[in-house]
C-alpha cells in the first residue's frame, strides 16, 4: 500500500515535470493540472487501458487554441487594440462549452487553466458538453456602453467563424455579463444570418434562460445544501462568509439568506465589507442594485449601512464563520486564510469560483476533514442552467422558473452524487477533490478510448 503510494506521487511528479516543460510560465494551468492529475493517477496506474492510450497527455493538451487581435475605437476616436483567445479544450462529450472573462490579468495560461476546468465540470454536470474558455484582457471596468459594445462586435468579427450552436457555445464569467453577450449575440446573429443558441445567457426575450443569471450562486448554496445534509445538516442558521459581490457572488448571497443563513462579508478587489447583523434581504436589494445597475463599488455598502465596516485591501477569511464561499476569483484563499478559517471553526467550503483556493489552501481543508467543494463542483450550475439554455433553444421553447431550478436542484444532486462516489474514503469523509476530479475524468477518457487515436 506504502510502495503503491509512492508510486503514484513519483508519477504525478514526473508527468506534471513534462507538462511545465511542454508548457513554460503558465503557472495556473500548472496548477489546475497538478491537481487534478494527484487525484486520477491512482485510476490511470489501475488502468493499462488508460496508460496505453497516453490518455493523461492528450487530456492536458488543448483540441486547438484561437489567438487574434481586437481592434476598437475608444470614445475619443482613438484606434485600441487588446488581445483575445478562445481555448478549445476537449469536444469528446458534446460541443465545446465554457465562458468569455474580459479582464486584465486573463493570459493564455489562465485561460488554459479555465479551459481545462471546465472539462470535468461539464462532464459532471451529465449534461452532453465539451469544455472550453476564451476571454481577452480587454478591461471592461470605467468603460461606456458604446465602447463595451464596439469592443464585443469586434471580437464578434474574428470569433463567429470558430464558433456555433454544434461546435462551441460561449457564455459568461469574469466582466462578461447580460450586456457583453447581448452585443455579441447581437453581431453573431448578424454575421450568421442564423438565430441559433450559439451564446448563452442570452437576454429573457431573445432565447434567453430563467435562472441563468441566478444559477452558479444557487447552485453553489445547492451543493452545500447536499454536502451538510449527508451529515444531516443544513445551511439554515449559519453564519456564511462570501467573497465577491459579482454574479457569482450576489446570487450566493441571495439564496443563503432565503435558505436562513447569515451572511456577514462580500467583497471587490479594493477590500470587503463585514456587517455583524448580517445582510438581510432588504440590504440585498439595495447591493443588488448598486451592483447590477450602478455598477459600484463594495465600500459603497459600508457608507450605507453604518453598522458595517469596510476593510482595505483586504479578504474576508479572518472574520468567523461557519460556511465560506469563495466567489471572485483564482488563487483568492491561500495557506494562511485557510488556517485562521479552521482556527475560527469552518465546518465546510464550497468554491463558487474557478480554483479560488491555492493547492496549500485545498490540501489544509482536506487534512483537517473540512467539507470542501472544489469550484468544478460547487459552480458547475451555472454551466448547467447554459446547458438547459441551449435545450431550450434546440427545442424553441422557454421553461418556467419553476422547471429550471427544479432541473438544476437536481442536476447539483447528481454532481453531489457522482463526487461522492468516488471521494467517500469509507471511514466517514469524503473527498469532494479526489471524487469529482475523478468521477469528471472518467466519462471523457472513456469516450476517447472509444473513439481511439484521436
Ligand atoms: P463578475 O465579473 O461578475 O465578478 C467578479 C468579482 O470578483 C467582482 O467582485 C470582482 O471585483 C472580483 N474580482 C475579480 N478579479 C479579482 C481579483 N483579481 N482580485 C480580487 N477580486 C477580484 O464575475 P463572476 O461573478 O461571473 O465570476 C466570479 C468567479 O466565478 C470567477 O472565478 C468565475 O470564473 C467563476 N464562475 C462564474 C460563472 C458564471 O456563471 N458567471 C460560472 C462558474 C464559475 P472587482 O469588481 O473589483 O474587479
Ligand atoms: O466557469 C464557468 O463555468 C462559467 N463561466 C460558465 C460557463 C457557461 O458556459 O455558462
Amino acid at each position: 500500500m506504502k510502495k503503491k503510494g509512492k508510486t503514484t506521487r513519483s508519477e504525478v511528479s514526473k508527468f506534471v515535470r513534462g507538462l511545465v516543460r511542454r508548457n513554460p510560465g503558465e503557472p495556473e494551468f500548472h496548477q489546475a493540472v497538478q491537481e487534478v492529475v494527484e487525484s486520477v493517477m491512482p485510476v490511470v496506474l489501475d488502468n493499462k487501458k488508460y496508460q496505453d492510450a497516453q490518455i493523461l497527455e492528450r487530456m492536458t493538451e488543448p483540441d486547438r487554441i484561437i489567438i487574434f487581435r481586437v481592434t476598437w475605437e475608444d470614445d475619443e476616436g482613438n484606434f485600441r487594440a487588446n488581445r483575445a483567445w478562445r481555448v478549445q479544450f476537449n469536444n469528446s462529450i458534446g460541443p465545446y462549452k465554457g465562458g468569455m472573462r474580459f479582464h486584465p490579468s486573463v493570459t493564455l495560461s489562465v485561460l488554459k487553466f479555465l479551459g481545462f476546468e471546465q472539462v470535468y465540470k461539464n462532464s459532471l454536470t451529465g449534461l452532453p458538453m465539451g469544455g472550453g474558455k476564451g476571454g481577452s484582457n480587454f478591461n471592461p471596468k470605467g468603460k461606456s456602453d458604446h465602447e463595451v459594445m464596439r469592443f464585443c462586435q469586434s471580437l464578434m468579427i474574428e470569433l463567429h467563424r470558430h464558433i456555433g450552436e454544434d461546435t462551441d457555445v460561449p457564455a459568461g464569467d469574469i466582466g462578461v455579463g447580460r450586456r457583453e453577450i447581448s452585443y455579441m449575440f447581437g453581431q453573431y446573429k448578424r454575421l450568421a444570418n442564423r438565430f441559433t443558441g450559439t451564446l448563452t445567457g442570452k437576454g429573457l426575450s431573445f432565447g434567453g434562460s430563467l435562472i441563468r443569471t441566478e444559477a452558479t450562486g444557487y447552485g453553489a448554496v445547492y451543493f452545500m445544501q447536499n454536502m451538510l445534509g449527508v451529515k444531516g445538516d443544513s445551511v439554515n442558521g449559519k453564519t456564511a462568509v462570501v467573497s465577491g459581490s459579482g454574479n457569482v457572488a450576489l446570487y450566493c448571497i441571495q439564496k443563503l439568506i432565503q435558505e436562513g443563513a447569515k451572511v456577514v462579508t462580500a467583497s471587490d478587489s479594493r477590500g470587503f465589507i463585514h456587517d455583524p447583523k448580517g445582510i438581510t434581504a432588504e440590504k440585498f436589494a439595495w447591493l443588488k442594485e448598486l451592483k447590477e445597475v450602478k455598477r459600484g463599488r463594495i465600500y459603497e455598502y459600508a457608507e450605507k449601512f453604518p453598522e458595517a465596516k469596510f476593510y482595505e485591501g483586504k479578504t474576508p477569511w479572518g472574520i468567523a464563520c461557519d460556511l465560506a464561499f469563495p466567489c471572485a476569483t483564482q488563487n483568492e484563499l491561500h495557506g494562511d486564510d485557510a488556517k485562521k478559517l479552521i482556527s475560527n471553526g469552518v465546518k465546510a467550503v464550497a468554491e463558487g469560483a474557478n480554483m479560488p483556493s491555492t493547492l496549500d489552501g485545498t490540501r489544509l481543508f482536506l487534512e483537517n476533514k473540512i467539507l470542501f467543494a472544489p469550484g468544478k463542483a460547487a459552480n458547475a450550475g451555472g454551466v448547467a442552467v447554459s446547458g438547459l439554455e441551449q435545450s431550450q433553444n434546440a427545442l424553441r421553447i422557454a421553461w418556467s422558473r419553476e422547471e429550471v431550478d427544479g432541473r438544476l436542484r437536481d442536476i447539483m444532486k447528481g454532481v453531489h452524487d457522482r463526487s461522492r462516489q468516488y471521494g467517500d474514503d469509507g471511514k466517514g469523509f469524503i473527498n469532494y477533490v479526489q471524487g469529482s476530479n475523478i468521477a469528471g475524468f472518467v466519462k471523457v477518457a472513456d469516450a476517447m478510448l472509444a473513439y481511439g487515436a484521436v
